[in-house]
């Protein structure tokens, strides 16, 4: 199936009505400037900016070390237990807007603890505004804590023994922050006890950094991760494309977050993902700073790269997928999701084209997708269980 979304407006419906899922979003990064102006005035503390435009146009970065610089001082205004529920209760919001129906958020608490705030207190604070969440807006999430690499593993470690107390409160473990001279075998031992503990595995692996390919060979290798966040050079190596499929492993791409700190929303390889079968998703990363949610990143590039709306549809099956929901809610969103593709806006287009002439490779495509959509398809995950693909 081929069906182009005649237009813009049509495109935006479709990625409105769709439900989707959220993997890497980062929820320092989703603090919007008003929110950093009202928590600085709540604590005492001044910005060298008075409005939120002065804070935005304030924002500059070229690169991932520039960017992180502006992140950390964002995320100096997070003190008390009501500030992380206002951060990530206002991203709720935001999500369920966007109708995100399952949400895995990254938290980074060594950005928290080493400047003397408690690991309870953000625990406290997410926890609490993922339970109002979940009733008020029916907003399934995860966390995901997150280990700076730019940091010692000795404060890793120190960091997931701090966790183990909330050791049913966070789903899995990343690794984020600064990756120039930061490999992921720097966190061997710390990812070998969090795996032991019970935590799934992901790490970043950054667009375009110093020794990228080589560096996602060891998250496959060296720590055995589920997912790679970003992970778009992959492509740049054949049999590591062959390794990340026969694993089924997902790769959570984040186009606008590649337009600001690696040159371009990296839409074309994002369609190259897709088309060698690799479990790509779409995520917005650090929305306050990249600006654009996750319709926002979905509309670039299906804009950038003509993406159809079958390829909307199997980039969001992909983050369902790939998810560390429950698999029984799992597959209810999935289900969910093949209703929307059979009902929602464009399904009559689709069933007209279905029937139009086909390329040998879109025919293939087409009976991998039905096949998958059918729950039928099966891939090995990195533990050697069965997944439903
Ligand atoms: C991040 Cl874009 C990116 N890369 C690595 N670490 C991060 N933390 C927040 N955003
Ligand atoms: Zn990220």
């Amino acid at each position: 199936m081929c069906t182009q979304l005649p237009d813009h407006r049509a495109a935006a419906a479709f990625i409105q009505g769709m439900p989707k899922a959220e993997l890497h979003v980062h929820l320092e990064g989703t603090l919007e400037p008003e929110l950093r102006l009202e928590l600085a005035a709540r604590n005492g503390l001044e910005l060298p900016y008075a409005t939120a435009d002065d804070l935005r146009s304030a924002y500059s970065f070229t690169d991932l070390t520039s960017f992180l610089a502006v992140y950390y001082e964002g995320i100096s205004v997070l003190r008390g237990e009501q500030d992380f529920y206002d951060l990530a209760m206002a991203y709720f919001r935001k999500a369920r807007s966007q109708n995100i129906v399952y949400a895995e958020v990254f938290f980074d608490p060594q950005a928290h603890t080493a400047r003397g705030v408690p690991f309870a207190t953000v625990m406290d604070g997410l926890r609490r505004a993922q339970a109002e969440a979940q009733t008020t807006l029916g907003l399934q999430s995860q966390l995901i804590m997150c280990f700076l690499r730019d940091q010692s593993p000795e404060s890793a470690m120190a960091t997931l023994e701090q966790s183990l107390p909330y050791r049913d409160a966070i789903v899995g473990v990343g690794l984020d922050s600064d990756e120039r001279g930061n490999p992921p075998v720097k966190f061997r031992e710390v990812f070998e006890r969090a795996r032991r503990e019970g935590y799934r595995l992901t790490m970043h692996c950054d667009v375009d950094q110093h020794d990228a390919v080589a560096h996602i060979w060891q998250c496959l290798d060296e720590i055995g991760v589920e997912r790679v966040d970003h992970g778009v050079n992959v492509l740049a190596d054949a049999a590591l494309v062959a390794e990340i499929k026969r694993r089924g492993l997902g790769l959570t791409v984040c186009p606008i977050s590649n337009r600001y700190v690696a040159g371009g929303l990296k839409a074309r390889q994002l369609r190259d993902l897709l088309e060698a079968g690799v479990r790509a998703t779409v995520n917005s990363d650090d929305p306050a700073y990249f600006p654009g949610y996750l319709n926002e990143n979905l509309m670039a590039v299906q804009g950038a790269a003509a993406l159809t709306r079958d390829e909307l549809l199997e980039l969001t099956r992909n983050a369902f997928r790939i998810s560390w929901a429950p698999p029984e809610d799992r597959d209810r969103y999935l289900d969910a999701l093949e209703e929307y593709a059979a009902h929602g806006p464009g399904a009559e287009l689709a069933a007209a084209t279905d029937t139009a002439p086909e390329t040998a490779g879109r025919r293939a495509s087409a009976r991998r997708l039905r096949a998958l959509a059918r729950g039928r398809g099966r891939a090995a995950t990195s533990d050697g269980a069965a997944a439903r693909t």
